[in-house]
């Protein structure tokens, strides 16, 4: 086997975002490009010689061909085993989990999730620790700093492997096995829920949808849901990952999961539908007349988790990224857990489920995940869900209105303007920045300014601060607005405007949030100039 040595430049702008480094599929496929990126993470997670690795992504346009590059220079770093998924495929969940079953020293996963695929779309790459979850900020800047200072790549001469046939083979020193990317999955989620109380459910005539977007979860969500569960066929939708999500766009919000909503609100509809991303770590979950925001799920999973058998212990803790909604921590306080505020990205949750400090965790952007894997997962909220549904036996509607009637209802939106110009988003961002200190006392759409901060996170894990996480400003009523720019997009800028209120009146807990929130939007408005900033009359995705 020959292991060649390929002379190479710094490329600039690789620098890993909220999840890794996500570009335009063209730009991944740019000679070198992939291959510089991929020399620097081995590079910053010091080295891989002798070490196991998983290698999968969410089968989208190029994966195949980006993981036989992985494979082929990982081959010549001398790695002692490459474990990969059949066709290139792992969900970012089932990625995390086999890296945590075999005790592998890390993985590469492959998805730019919720963005679209295909050749004009986008695609992306991480790296996720022995703990199963996405490197955190220090590697992630060693990661970065490589690739500033890389002069060459190592890549070994061989054919390309067969991902298509499971086992085992050798090239030089290391082996390289492709395995059965679901069973493992399916057998962590047979521990951890009921599936013969879901069952029962299912059985009894509860009916289900869920819609895999072409992406990642249709097989383990086929296995599990009708293989497993007895749903019937057909009730897993879009359910084969295509390398272009069918043309459409994975991410489970009303806009780009319309036909799930619209089939939810139809008399037709099923008794529980619920929708996927791109690589099956993000969830939706919606009633018959109920859709449950993220925000909102978090604080009902973590109000009910205790009657699924893998939780019956109760929570160590909680947590939430900054912008989530403060639902759940008011379930934190009458259960007198802990709660804690991290920064947007699954990375910063790590620390707190390696220290055994929180067993749930969740994002306002359909991301909720416990202790069992260190992703958010799509199906694995979905199976909490039904194992609650199950033991409850009440519909989801009823669920949430009595959570509601008992914590309060927590009103909650995002708004996100989308491929806006850089120094717009980032001159409207940095005006709210210079204007924080004298913002308090200023009243603005009915609303006084009580506070207004940047927000940082000090990790009580291993000390580290990440500063700069978002602008937050919090009204005398207990209302807030954050703004901040997305980590993940391709284009432009990605403003996101977190809106929030609190409402204790059960009389008023009908509302539509967008109702209910008028005068916040308003006061965002006001405040940030977005309208004029950002030439867009209205936001592009809400959520
Ligand atoms: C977005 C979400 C964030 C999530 C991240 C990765 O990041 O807001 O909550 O963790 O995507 O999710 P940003 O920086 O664009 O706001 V996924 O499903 O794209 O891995
Ligand atoms: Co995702």
């Amino acid at each position: 086997m020959q292991i060649k040595t390929i002379a190479t430049k710094p490329i600039d702008g690789q620098k890993p975002g909220t999840s890794g480094l996500r570009k335009k599929t063209r730009v991944f496929m740019q000679p070198g490009y992939l291959e510089n990126y991929v020399e620097a993470i081995f590079a910053g997670v010091g080295g891989v010689t002798g070490k196991v690795l998983v290698i999968g992504g969410d089968g989208r346009f190029f994966n195949d061909k980006a993981i036989q590059t992985i494979i082929k220079m990982a081959v010549a770093h001398g790695a002692k085993k490459l474990v990969i998924g059949k066709g290139g495929l792992f969900s970012t969940p089932a990625a995390s989990n086999v890296i945590r079953k075999l005790g592998a020293f890390g993985g590469v996963v492959l998805s730019a999730s919720h963005n679209p695929g295909g050749e004009d779309g986008d695609f992306g790459i991480k790296f996720n620790g022995s703990n199963g979850g996405p490197a955190p900020e220090n590697v992630t800047d060693a990661i970065f700093a490589a690739t500033k200072t890389i002069t060459e790549y190592r890549i070994a001469d061989i054919a390309d492997i067969d991902l298509d046939r499971l086992g085992a083979s050798k090239a030089g020193e290391t082996e390289i096995e492709v395995v059965d990317p679901v069973a493992d999955y399916v057998e962590l989620m047979e521990k951890l829920f009921d599936f013969d109380k879901i069952a029962a459910l299912i059985k009894s005539g509860f009916t289900l949808r869920f819609d895999a977007m072409h992406a990642a979860t249709g097989p383990y969500a086929k296995a599990i849901l009708e293989g497993k569960l007895g749903a019937a066929p057909g009730s897993v939708i879009n359910a084969v990952p295509l390398p272009d999500f069918g043309g459409g766009h994975p991410d489970p919000n009303p806009i780009y999961a319309k036909e799930l909503y619209d089939f939810m609100a139809s008399p037709g509809g099923a008794d529980f539908g619920a929708a996927s991303d791109g690589d099956g770590d993000r969830n939706i979950v919606i009633g018959r007349g109920a859709v449950v925001t993220p925000s909102d799920s978090l604080a009902l999973l973590a109000a009910n988790a205790h009657l699924a058998k893998g939780y019956a212990r109760g929570l160590a803790g909680v947590a939430r990224s900054m912008p989530t909604s403060g639902a759940v921590d008011r379930v934190a306080a009458k259960k007198g857990l802990d709660c804690y505020e991290t920064p947007t990205g699954w990375k910063f949750f790590g620390n707190l489920l390696d220290a055994g400090k929180v067993t749930l965790c969740g994002e306002e952007s359909a991301g909720t995940g416990s202790d069992h894997v260190r992703e958010k997962d799509g199906l694995w909220a979905v199976l909490l869900w039904l194992n609650i549904l199950a033991v409850r036996g009440e519909s989801l509607k009823d669920i949430q209105e009595k959570h509601w009637a008992e914590y309060g209802r927590t009103f909650y939106t995002r708004h996100d303007y989308e491929a806006v110009d850089t120094a717009a988003a980032e001159g409207l961002v940095n005006r709210l920045r210079d204007m924080m200190p004298t913002l308090p006392g200023t009243k603005v759409a009915d609303l006084e300014v009580a506070s207004a901060d940047d927000f940082a996170y000090n990790d009580p894990v291993d000390g580290s601060v990440t500063k700069k996480q978002g602008i937050r400003i919090l009204f005398k009523g207990g209302e807030r607005v954050v703004f901040r720019l997305s980590g993940t997009g391709t284009e432009g800028a990605t403003l996101r405007v977190y809106l929030e209120s609190f409402e204790p009146d059960v009389a008023k807990h009908g509302q539509d949030a967008q109702v209910a929130l008028a005068k916040v939007i308003e006061a965002a408005d006001t405040l940030a100039e977005i309208k004029a900033r950002t030439g867009r009359q209205a936001p592009d995705v809400i959520t």
